[in-house]
């Protein structure tokens, strides 16, 4: 794709990032330089790399160059730590890891001398910037006959996508050339993508949304300039949308609700700005109707996941169908079924489990033959553990979820994964981790723990303390901490975590 577009448009501008620049041709070159430079470091088809960039040119110069060489980029996210790395690592087998230096404050380099310690796999640390004592990404490489294209199959994996998980740890999500591709070019086509498209990157690229729905990815498909940025804050992104002159951009709902409030007071021109799409995490009509008061007619509501399944609003779709549905799903090939918990279908508009099969959502997480034999129905339905329900026109509201997941303003934190790394804690025998409403983030983690005998439970700093020194990403670290002598049980012997919601919400109720 990236060489038919640099030929087609050598000189229009891809990718904008600060004062930097970088033209179709100059993108299609980077890539190629990352691809050699690979190459001669030994990376061949079908390994595995894992990329942990910031929104920055050098992602898709590495992202690009790892297709060219047929090898996969594992897409880490930028807060992700020692703990989702090393799994990561280990889980794809990488061989190499490709890191900044310092970015916001935190040195990568630190972490991957940590990591490469607990993952053999691992060949090479590759580093955009200052490479420490580690390697720089930028360096000699092969000759261009060093690299050779491969792709004969569409069907192989071209990416790998991680996932907000319910378990245990992370899970990765395959996606092939062909899945993604279409992905992209029925997102950029619903969007109404073209040549005039200047898309502002404010989420993680390293994330579904921000990269192919339609994303930076759909803006290259048409043509158009994707703007990067790490810093999503109404000062810095208004200034960024009136310098571009942006038309398109993609937020999780707390950052489309501080910006709702701050179009008055910041001044600036965003008369570009045509399209506005919030997801990620349910965006309550008052909130939307706060963000189309503040940005008209622009806003789009998207539902949709890393495993595959996109739900939009239609550009032309009437008020009523932005500001109450979270969309309709994407392709006509998208299969939807909803459920009740034995798998029977619930009368038309009723509330139920979404299971979903089609042509760009995934049959299997990568390596997980366990968890898929749970994670899909026998005939391939893709268990999302979201409930639903649908209107009459076929749009979908989000009423709920099944799965033990905290959505933490759109930031997925898996309870059992957190609940993992604090029982490894000396003073803690039992965890459980549920939401909290938080009018911000529209959820928070709250855990509740029992402590070991004859021990004191730590307070939340120390735990806090205890989970970073562990590596686990900060987003996960449970915002409260709540001592009990045991979990309350079901019938069946499971902790009851809808007692524990419910007693959380109480003592809110009594803090607040
Ligand atoms: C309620 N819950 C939502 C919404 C996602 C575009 C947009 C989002 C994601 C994403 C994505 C929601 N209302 N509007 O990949 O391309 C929750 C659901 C869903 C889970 C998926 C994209 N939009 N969700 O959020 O893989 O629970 O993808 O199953 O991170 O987020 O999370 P994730």
């Amino acid at each position: 794709m990236l060489r038919t577009w640099a030929r087609a448009h050598p000189h229009r501008t891809a990718l904008v990032h600060g004062e930097r620049r970088l033209s179709y041709a100059e993108l299609e070159s980077a890539a190629d330089r990352v691809a050699r430079r690979l190459a001669g470091l030994g990376i061949a088809a079908g390994d595995r790399v894992v990329l942990q960039l910031p929104n920055i040119p050098e992602f898709f110069a590495v992202f690009f160059g790892l297709q060219r060489l047929g090898a996969v980029p594992v897409l880490a996210l930028p807060l992700h730590r020692r703990s989702e790395i090393v799994h990561l690592c280990r889980l794809s087998e990488a061989v190499a890891y490709v890191v900044p230096d310092v970015h916001q404050g935190f040195d990568h380099r630190e972490l991957a001398a940590e990591v490469v310690k607990e993952a053999p796999c691992l060949r090479h640390v590759l580093v955009v910037g200052d490479p420490g004592t580690h390697t720089p990404l930028d360096g000699p490489g092969t000759g261009v006959s060093g690299v050779s294209p491969v792709h004969d199959d569409a069907s192989e994996v071209a990416l790998l996508l991680v996932s907000g998980g319910t378990t245990g740890l992370p899970k990765l999500i395959p996606r092939t050339h062909d899945d993604y591709a279409y992905n992209v070019r029925a997102s950029a086509e619903l969007c109404r993508f073209g040549p005039d498209t200047v898309y502002l990157a404010a989420l993680p690229v390293a994330h579904n949304f921000a990269l192919g729905c339609p994303g930076v990815l759909g803006a290259l498909h048409a043509g158009g300039t994707a703007v990067l940025t790490d810093e999503p804050d109404p000062d810095a992104a208004f200034a960024l949308i009136e310098r571009e002159r942006v038309t398109a951009t993609a937020l999780v709902p707390p950052t489309a609700r501080v910006w709702a409030t701050a179009t008055g007071w910041a001044g600036a021109d965003l008369s570009s700005l045509r399209l506005l799409q919030v997801g990620g995490a349910r965006l309550l009509p008052e909130h939307a109707i706060q963000v189309r008061g503040a940005f008209g007619p622009v806003l789009q509501q998207v539902f949709g996941m890393a495993e595959g399944l996109l739900n939009y609003t239609e550009p032309d779709a009437p008020e009523d169908v932005v500001l109450h549905t979270q969309g309709r799903p994407l392709s006509p090939d998208d299969e939807i079924r909803i459920v009740d918990e034995d798998d029977r279908d619930v009368p038309p508009g009723a509330v139920g489990r979404l299971l979903t099969r089609g042509p760009y959502t995934l049959r299997g997480y990568y390596r997980a033959p366990e968890h898929n034999t749970t994670a899909f129905t026998a005939d391939g339905h893709y268990r999302t553990g979201d409930l639903v329900r649908r209107t009459p026109t076929g749009h979908l509201v989000v009423e709920g979820r099944v799965k033990e997941q905290i959505n933490r303003g759109g930031d997925k934190v898996a309870a059992a994964e957190v609940e993992q790394q604090l029982i490894t804690h000396p003073a803690i025998a039992d965890a459980a981790v549920v939401p909290v409403p938080d009018d911000l983030l529209g959820e928070r983690t709250c855990a509740f723990v029992v402590p070991a005998p004859d021990a004191e439970a730590p307070g939340r700093k120390e735990a806090a303390a205890f989970l970073r020194e562990r590596g686990l990403a900060p987003y996960k670290i449970p915002d409260r901490i709540e001592v009990l002598d045991a979990l309350p049980v079901t019938a069946v012997g499971k902790t009851d975590k809808r007692a524990l919601t419910s007693l959380a919400n109480a003592l809110t109720g009594i803090a607040g």
